[in-house]
């Protein structure tokens, strides 16, 4: 079996050292209800089309990790049960001839196996709150430390300990910066709170401090904090306290451990009757182009 599949597309791409993005699948399979979900696959590789973009959309097939998927992979990953892979799945799937939904971390590590330094994403995983008895924090954040990729994200859902994974990135030595702002995002709001020591005006700055890590022989990634327009954020009053009422439900419920997270995220696109996931597409749609626009960025260097 091949180690990894690598679509025309990209692969042309690549040769021809023109910009190609990498997209997640765990956000089409997991993050996202059919069937919007298979529509915003589309759209996610249409706006990188568009701008002369080539689409790495990344998932294990049948024990092959695919570097950008034809019409029949989209519709996999929009419409099967896949199980969502991050790292530590990965020789099991392709042991087993598995398929599998990639991760942040899954799909970075794949990216920049294939040579692939751009990704798009919606949200990245992080440091869960009462993760101090728990340990719970995702894979995406250590991840990010050995992988050499600009992830540009909203920042993490306000669902988790967002202070706690800054101080875990910053341990690692992950960069992060702020897109045109010095205030890490919340996913959903444009604003967490928390401030960041570094902002970037633009795409060719990104792709600069790429390359300065390249020089310097660095292994790491960078975290390009993209917030939501002031106009598309989710009304902060509404997110907190539907938020607020989130966290009370789950613990009524009884929900503990794994099956927290899951349990909030659909507590809250009901609740807020649709408009959290209105935003969710919105954020991911502006963190595609602005992905694009670094990409583009990084290719123009040589
Ligand atoms: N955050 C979101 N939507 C998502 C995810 C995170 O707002 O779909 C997915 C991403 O694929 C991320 C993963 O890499 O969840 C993190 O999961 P875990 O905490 O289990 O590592
Ligand atoms: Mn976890």
């Amino acid at each position: 079996m091949p180690e990894l599949r690598i679509s025309d597309e990209v692969a042309a791409a690549l040769a021809a050292g023109q910009p190609v993005v990498a997209l997640e699948s765990t956000i089409i399979s997991h993050g996202l209800p059919r069937p919007r979900n298979l529509d915003a696959a589309r759209e996610f590789e249409g706006i990188l089309r568009e701008r002369g973009v080539a689409p790495a959309t990344i998932a294990v097939l049948d024990g092959v990790p695919h570097i950008g998927l034809d019409d029949v992979g989209v519709r996999r990953i929009a419409e099967e049960e896949l199980a969502k892979a991050s790292v530590r799945d990965l020789p099991i799937l392709a042991a087993r001839g598995g398929s599998g939904a990639t991760t942040v971390a899954a799909t970075a590590h794949l990216a920049a196996r294939a040579g692939i330094r751009v990704f798009a994403t919606g949200g990245l995983g992080g440091v869960h709150r009462g993760a101090s008895e728990t340990f719970d924090e995702s894979a995406d954040i250590p991840t990010l430390a050995v992988t050499p990729v600009a992830v540009v994200s909203a920042g993490v859902k306000s669902v988790l300990d967002i202070a706690a994974t800054l101080e875990r990135l910053e341990t690692l030595s992950v960069p992060v910066v702020g897109y045109r702002t010095r205030v890490f995002p919340a996913f959903w709001l444009r604003e967490s709170g928390h401030e960041l020591d570094w902002s970037v005006e633009g795409p060719d700055e990104v792709a600069a401090i790429m390359a300065s890590l390249d020089e310097a022989g660095s292994r790491t990634g960078i975290v390009v904090a993209n917030p939501i327009p002031e106009d598309q954020q989710w009304d902060p009053a509404e997110h907190d306290r539907v938020l607020a009422e989130a966290f009370a439900a789950a613990e009524a419920a009884g929900v503990r451990g794994k099956a927290v997270t899951p349990f909030l995220l659909g507590y809250i696109v009901d609740a807020s009757g649709g408009r959290s996931l209105e935003v969710n597409l919105d954020l991911a749609r502006n963190n595609v182009r602005v992905a694009a626009d670094i990409a583009a960025a990084w290719s123009a260097r040589g």
